[in-house]
C-alpha cells in the first residue's frame, strides 16, 4: 500500500501543504506563477551565463548559479555566509529592471494560502541564509532525496528541521524530456544505507513500490514537493532546463524556512 491519497499535483492550500508534509500527496503546483514574457527575458539572461558545477554531485549533470549550502555545509559556517552577498548580487542582476523578487513571491504565496509563518532560514549568530539558486540540468538528474538532517554531519539550524520540501520556478524547459519524477517512497535512515558511496544518488532498488508521478513542468510554473520522497529528473538531449529553487524546511514550531 502506498502513502499517496491522490496521484496528481494539487493546489496550494493549508490542507494540501499538511498532506505534502505528511507524504500523502506527490506535490503542489501553481501554474503560470510568473508570466511567460517575464520568464523569457530571465531565460535569455540565464542562457548567457556560465553555471558552476557542484563538487559533491559527481554523477549528476547539474550546474548552478547562486549559492548552495550543501556544497559548503562541512566547512566553517563563515565560508557559506561569506559567499552570500555576491550570490545575491548575481540574482539581482538576473532580475534587473523587472521589478520582481520571486523568492519573496514564493514566501508570500505560501504564507497567504496556508496561514503558516514563512521566511528565509536564519542561522544564530550569522543571520539569514541564501535562498533562490538557479539550477541547470543538461542530462539525467539521478534518483535522490534531499534531507539536510541526514546529509549534513555538522550542526546547522537547517539540520533541526522535521521535514524538507523544495520549490522550483521553471524558466526554460527542453522540447522533450526534462520531466521530474516523484516516487511514493520515503527516504529513511534505513534505506539511506543504499546510497551510492561518496555520492548523492541511489539505485532504483531503494524504491518500495513503482508508484510515482511524472511531471513535465511548463515555463512559469511553481512546483513544490517533499524532497524526502525519492525523485529524479529525466534526461534530454537538447537545450536548457533552468529553474530557480530553494529548499523549504519545517521547523519544530510549525513555521517554514527557505534556504538554498
Ligand atoms: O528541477 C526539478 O524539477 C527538481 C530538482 C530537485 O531535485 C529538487 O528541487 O530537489
Ligand atoms: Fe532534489
Amino acid at each position: 500500500m502506498g502513502n499517496w491519497i491522490r496521484n496528481e499535483l494539487c493546489e496550494l492550500s493549508a490542507e494540501n501543504l499538511d498532506l505534502l508534509l505528511d507524504f500523502k500527496i506527490p506535490g503542489i503546483i501553481i501554474e503560470g506563477f510568473l508570466p511567460r514574457e517575464t520568464c523569457d527575458i530571465v531565460a535569455d539572461r540565464l542562457r548567457a551565463m556560465t553555471f558552476e558545477t557542484y563538487d559533491h554531485l559527481k554523477d549528476i549533470p547539474v550546474h548552478h548559479t547562486g549559492l548552495c549550502h550543501n556544497q559548503w555545509a562541512h566547512e566553517d559556517k563563515s565560508v557559506y555566509f561569506g559567499k552570500k552577498a555576491q550570490a545575491q548580487e548575481v540574482v539581482a542582476g538576473i532580475y534587473r529592471g523587472l521589478g520582481i523578487d520571486p523568492v519573496q513571491m514564493v514566501i508570500d504565496a505560501i504564507a497567504r494560502r496556508t496561514g503558516r509563518r514563512v521566511g528565509v532560514f536564519e542561522e544564530p549568530e550569522y543571520g539569514a541564509y541564501f535562498a533562490g539558486a538557479f539550477r541547470s540540468f543538461r542530462g539525467h538528474g539521478r534518483l535522490h532525496a534531499d534531507h539536510a538532517p541526514s546529509h549534513i554531519r555538522q550542526p546547522w539550524a537547517v539540520t533541526e528541521i522535521t521535514r524538507q520540501m523544495t520549490w522550483n520556478i521553471y524558466y526554460c524547459m527542453h522540447n522533450s524530456g526534462g520531466e521530474v519524477v516523484i516516487y511514493d517512497t520515503i527516504h529513511t535512515a534505513e534505506n539511506d544505507k543504499m546510497k551510492v558511496p561518496d555520492d548523492y544518488y541511489f539505485p532504483y532498488e531503494v524504491l518500495d513500490r513503482q508508484d510515482h508521478l511524472k511531471v513535465r513542468p511548463k515555463v512559469g510554473d511553481l512546483i513544490l514537493f517533499n524532497t524526502q520522497n525519492f525523485h529524479e529528473i529525466l534526461g534530454n538531449t537538447d537545450g536548457h532546463r533552468i529553474s530557480q529553487t530553494s529548499f523549504i524546511g519545517l521547523k519544530k514550531d510549525g513555521s517554514l524556512g527557505l534556504w538554498s
